[in-house]
């Protein structure tokens, strides 16, 4: 027999707890930890020690809280200008997984779990499952991708410790998604809006219904309140968001609670502040800004004030359900220019790279984004050379071959690559405008 501990919504489950934490104990056990991090990033990792030696800091200047603002940041370019290992904090022995995601480049970032880390992301994905309403009598189907994107198995691991049944279906393979939903009474679905979105038209094609799903747990890509509003008005499930990014953890970095107001964070684990995009400076709660986190419990890659680039603001102000761990409004978008296609992170400068690596093709370029029957799409249109242009139909063919290779190998997705005529791409004056993004909603 299974139990009903949280069958409730916003029910109780044990490693819930530390989600309603009188918020000055919570502050207590933060500086602690906080303490614990620094020591561990300033011993194990070169380039967070020689920024501290130029601040003339050290570990003991970490006295109260607020003193994370003394702190100098950690940036994306950081992963790939130390890449693969060099931020590691824990000798590879004691490393048990590595992940990766997209960086602004050729190569992605790479990052690293300790057993204890692995400990600490199932823990905060129980907790975000159960502040979904999501208890261990549920069967969940995790179409989250597997590999080396964080989404597949930060859902499958944090699924099975609640004690839940999990089906590994990964992303993509719509038919089979949808009848694995209905026969194996799925009552939870993890996956991208976007992806959700896709299955939603395909079942409405072929009549078919949810069955007994109930509840999505979505994220890994920004979406809105009206597409939340005609997920549960069409498919009659409850939508909750969840965030999360590699750098961190992985998913399970916040979640929604049954009240959808808002992301709660894990701050016993992740420590927010949110700063000026432009100069770094930390703002007051409730004004928006750019979410800075700093790992709490972190081995194997403690992150310092990590510069997220994702825009939000923090509520201070206590949750109706009774959890006194701050919230966030949902990601509304980035300061900087990457944006997500079916799950993937992209920036218009791995796209340059790829580019690059192809003779015949001029550096004029536009990314076009699409969204049809739910399902986004990603067209890079390249200005060919006159030479090129005016050579045979053969020629064309093989450069836009292999044109599509270089960028599926460089973005880890296949995307429609169009060739089009010399000087016929919108030259801009300032910055160039390379992203058009046509999707609705
Ligand atoms: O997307 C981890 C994840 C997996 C989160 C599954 C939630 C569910 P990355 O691939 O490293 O990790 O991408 C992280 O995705 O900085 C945000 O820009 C964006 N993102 C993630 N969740 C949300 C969300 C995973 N709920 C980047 N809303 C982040 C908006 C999100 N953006």
């Amino acid at each position: 027999m299974r139990s009903n501990w949280n069958d409730a919504p916003g029910g109780f489950h044990p490693a819930s707890a530390p989600d309603y934490l009188p918020r000055e104990q919570l502050r207590a056990v933060q500086l602690q930890r906080l303490q614990a991090t620094v020591k561990r990033a300033y011993e194990g990792q070169k380039l967070f020690r020689q920024r501290m030696d130029e601040r003339k800091l050290t570990p003991a200047h970490v006295k109260r809280l607020e003193d994370v603002a003394q702190l100098p940041f950690m940036v994306k370019t950081d992963l790939r200008d130390t890449y693969p290992f060099g931020l590691f904090a824990s000798p590879m022995e004691e490393v048990v997984r590595l992940h990766a995601s997209s960086g602004t480049t050729g190569k992605p970032i790479v990052v690293a779990y300790t057993a204890a880390d692995v400990e600490v992301w199932k823990e905060v994905m129980i907790r975000a499952f159960a502040a979904c309403g999501v208890s261990r009598a549920d069967v969940i189907q995790n179409a989250y991708g597997y590999g080396l994107f964080t989404g597949g198995l930060g859902a499958h691991y944090g699924a099975e410790a609640l004690g839940a049944t999990v089906i590994p279906i990964s992303g993509g393979n719509t038919e089979r998604q949808l009848m694995v939903m209905a026969d194996f009474g799925v009552t939870v679905i993890c996956s991208t809006p976007s992806y959700f979105l896709h299955l939603l038209e395909r079942a409405k094609e072929a009549k078919l219904d949810f069955g007994r799903l109930r509840v999505g747990i979505f994220g890994a890509e920004p979406w809105s309140d009206a597409m939340r509003l005609r997920i549960q008005q069409e498919s009659g499930i409850r939508a909750h968001d969840i965030y999360g990014l590699s750098e961190i953890i992985g998913p399970g970095v916040g979640s929604e609670c049954h009240r959808q107001d808002g992301l709660h964070l894990f701050e016993d684990h992740f420590l927010p502040e949110i700063v000026d995009p432009q100069t770094g400076q930390v703002l007051p709660d409730g004004t928006e800004g750019e979410l800075v986190l700093t790992t709490l419990s972190k081995q194997a890659m403690p992150m310092i004030r990590y510069r997220t680039r994702d825009v939000t603001s923090l509520n201070p102000e206590p949750c109706a359900c009774g959890r006194t761990i701050r919230r966030i409004r949902r990601i509304s978008r980035r300061s900087d220019d990457m944006f997500i296609i079916r799950g993937v992170n992209v920036f218009p400068s791995q796209v340059e790279t790829a580019l690059l690596q192809v003779e015949g093709t001029l550096p004029h370029y536009q990314i076009v984004l699409t969204r049809e029957k739910g399902l986004d799409n990603m067209e890079v249109q390249v200005e060919v050379t006159p030479e090129i242009f005016s050579d045979k139909v053969r020629a064309l063919e093989a450069l836009h071959a292999r044109l599509e290779d270089a960028l599926e190998q460089v973005l880890g997705i296949r995307v429609m690559a169009t060739l089009v005529e010399p000087r016929s791409l919108a030259r801009s004056e300032g910055k160039a405008k390379r992203v058009i993004d046509n999707r609705k909603m």
